[in-house]
């Protein structure tokens, strides 16, 4: 236990300032992608051919442009049109607070002046000038924050070939070459916000590497969980994704204009250019009031060019932001656990934000969960007040017939005296808290690009009690035993060690095993894989409790499958060895899915299984991402029992409503799913 305790001590933050999550990136919610590079130069064309699988910025491998082809491509690519100035103008005018620029993207063209390598803007083109010197510069003097994006593979470095994944390995010399050229980035274009690493699969070590350079060359660069191996700083959902959940961890999503592309495509169909503002602008509501940054991407023209429908939309978008700046900039996410039907919600001190995007029949806004005493409810269009009536938590505005969208959007402001409180929407009114009844707190997990998952990385329960203490008692299975964890109930915080509970045991019939069987190992990038099809074999040798080493490729999985039989509906405790990805399905349906490379500590899992009556499929996933073996440990026959711990006498807040909160103390990781699929609190 000591030794847990001291790594726990040595990982905090050095007293002082907050360096990390940046409180100006989090509050930046706003912020511009740019995708130009030599690709710009063919704006998604080869050969007078248009191209058009894949995206543009990636041309190379999808039109299968030999090299010495693409790297003449440089020869003419003389962007005489690159205004960083104007760039920078553009993105203050849209409403944006920082510039995420392309230093290197997969092709391995560096649009900085590199000294390890030729092929970058100076050394290579006519055009002879560090444009991502100029960008970094304008926006230091724009008051733009800057900060890169940095491609982890590079199809130019020797030796490196073209996958039609983007997830590939990085070899020691090519990953001693990132960490060289980040180096530079990070010494010589000024203070950068964020850096953006993309792709690639990187061993732990070498995701733990580059975010040590930076950190230590740059403090407060907030870094990109594609770095992979959950190291990053922030969570980057897949290409154009919004999460329909609030993540406790710093997010981002980043867009682009048209799905189809992130660079200049000169034959793309932009449409109707209305259109496109309303769904822009919705997306960066979305992402706002779920409490993430939104990064809208433009690809300028091979001669530097912004294009015209991407700057007027940006501007159009800018006006509007900048009118409703109060509502966006300096918020925090929505504070109910639930959206609205009609549209989405922010909050800043004692006021909430209502963007009505969907504007209901009767032109009444309910707000369902705020209790406190309204001042007002203002049309922030205009400075009009609306009427607006409060029972209860229930508040209701009416929106006059003559009021007219703006952009699709009604937004309403409410001005609380004295504050605010969001009333949770579930109460607990059992006296179990359980997985099943709280409310989770969600991180977002990145293996790599694909293996990336919602995550789970704590629990809140909100329950009724009219007691002025309580007793309560945590449940736990063995699989726990050890883990030091966090429960926080009306504010009183305890860190419990999960250690010597008491035996309790659970009710068990009678349950058949099958032979097991086998599938693969098969290449598979974790959870990609569909467990139902493939070829199976019966798994010969397998006993209870007796690991059996499976040779397995990296990047590769093997799924061992069992029928379980049951003469009634139950809960068994199986015991399970872990892999670098692990995931366990029962009857098609994810128990447990989690991954062991950023850092956690790797043991058994023991799990509750809930078997119907009869015939059960129970599926185990061994993700192997590194080495080449993975060990298949499977027991049932375990001590049918939980541990039940007392937490000692907690004395709740006056009031009928109370809050729990659990979570691990110091968990190693904060994007990796925490496991605790069973623990319970009794109060
Ligand atoms: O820079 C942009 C992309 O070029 C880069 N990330 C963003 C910010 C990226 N590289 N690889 N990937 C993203 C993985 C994308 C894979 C896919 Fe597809 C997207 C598979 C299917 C959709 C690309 C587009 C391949 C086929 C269509």
């Amino acid at each position: 236990m000591s030794a847990l305790l001291i790594v726990v001590a040595t990982a905090l933050p050095v007293a002082g300032a907050q360096v990390k999550p940046n409180p100006e990136w989090l509050s930046q919610k706003y912020s511009m992608f740019i995708h130009f590079g030599l690709y710009s130069q063919l704006g998604g064309v080869w050969n007078g051919k248009l191209v058009e699988e894949g995206y543009s910025e990636q041309i190379q491998s999808f039109a299968k442009i030999p090299k010495e082809d693409y790297m003449a491509v440089a020869n003419g690519f003389n962007p005489i049109k690159w205004n960083a100035d104007s760039v920078a103008a553009l993105a203050k005018a849209a409403g944006m607070k920082s510039i995420v620029f392309t230093s290197k993207h997969h092709d391995g063209f560096c649009m900085y002046h590199s000294k390890y390598t030729d092929y970058n803007i100076v050394d290579a083109t006519p055009f002879k000038r560090d444009v991502m010197k100029e960008l970094a510069d304008a926006c230091h003097r724009y008051g733009i924050k800057f900060a890169v994006y940095f491609s982890l593979i590079d199809w130019n470095f020797p030796g490196n070939h073209i996958t039609p994944h983007n997830a590939d390995d990085v070899s020691p010399e090519h990953h001693s070459f990132n960490m060289k050229q980040v180096e530079e980035i990070m010494t010589g274009y000024g203070p950068i916000s964020e850096i953006w690493f993309d792709m690639g699969s990187l061993t732990s070590e070498q995701s733990k590497e580059l975010y040590d350079l930076v950190t230590r060359l740059q403090p407060g660069c907030m870094i990109s969980g594609r770095l992979g191996n959950d190291r990053g700083d922030f969570s980057v959902m897949a290409d154009n994704q919004i999460p329909d959940y609030k993540i406790g961890t710093p997010w981002q999503t980043a867009a682009s204009f048209f799905s189809e592309t992130w660079s200049y495509r000169s034959w793309q169909e932009r449409g109707d250019i209305g259109l496109k503002i309303r769904e822009k602008l919705s997306s960066l509501v979305k992402v706002v009031s779920r409490g993430g940054n939104y990064l809208l991407n433009i690809g300028p023209r091979g001669d530097g060019s912004v294009v015209e429908f991407e700057r007027d939309a940006l501007l159009e978008m800018g006006k509007w932001i900048n009118r409703y700046a109060e509502a966006i900039y300096g918020t925090q996410a929505n504070p109910l656990d639930h959206s609205p039907v009609w549209g989405d919600i922010t909050s800043k001190g004692g006021n909430v934000y209502l963007f009505v995007e969907q504007m209901p029949e009767n032109r009444v806004v309910e707000v369902d969960g705020l209790v406190g005493d309204v001042a007002s409810a203002t049309l922030m269009a205009g400075g009009n007040a609306l009427p607006v009536e409060h029972s209860g938590q229930s508040v209701r505005v009416s929106i006059p017939k003559d009021v007219q969208p703006d952009n699709g959007f009604t937004l309403v402001k409410l001005a609380f005296n004295g504050g605010f409180r969001a009333v949770p929407g579930e109460i607990v009114d059992t006296d179990t808290l359980t997985v099943r009844n709280a409310i989770p707190t969600y991180a977002y997990s990145s293996m790599d690009y694909y293996s990336s998952f919602r995550s789970t990385v704590g629990y809140t329960w909100h329950f009724k009690s009219n007691e002025a203490n309580i007793e309560p008692h945590i449940v736990y299975t063995a699989g726990n035993e050890g883990d030091v964890v966090r429960i926080v109930i009306d504010g009183d915080a305890r860190n419990i060690v999960l250690n010597s509970g008491e035996k309790r045991p659970i009710a068990v019939g009678s349950v058949k095993w099958g032979v097991p069987r086998m599938m693969g190992p098969r290449w598979e990038l974790f959870r990609s894989g569909k467990v139902e099809d493939g070829e199976e074999r019966p798994m010969d040798g397998l006993e209870w409790g007796k690991p059996v080493e499976i040779p397995v490729g990296e990047k590769e999985a093997v799924y061992v499958k069992h029928t379980v039989t049951s003469d009634r509906e139950q809960d068994i405790l199986v015991k399970f060895g872990v892999a670098d990805g692990f995931r366990i399905l029962l009857n098609g349906e994810t128990v447990s899915m989690r991954t062991f490379v950023g850092g956690l500590e790797r043991k058994p899992e023991v799990l509750m299984l809930h078997l119907r009556k009869g015939d059960n499929e129970l599926c185990v996933e061994l993700y192997n991402r590194y080495g080449n073996s993975v060990e298949y440990l499977i027991d049932p026959t375990i001590p049918q029992e939980m541990r039940v711990l007392p937490l000692g006498t907690v004395e709740l807040a006056p009031g009928g409503i109370h809050d729990c909160s659990f979570a691990p103390a110091a968990p190693a990781n904060k994007n990796s799913d925490m496991g605790f699929r069973d623990i319970r609190i009794e109060l």
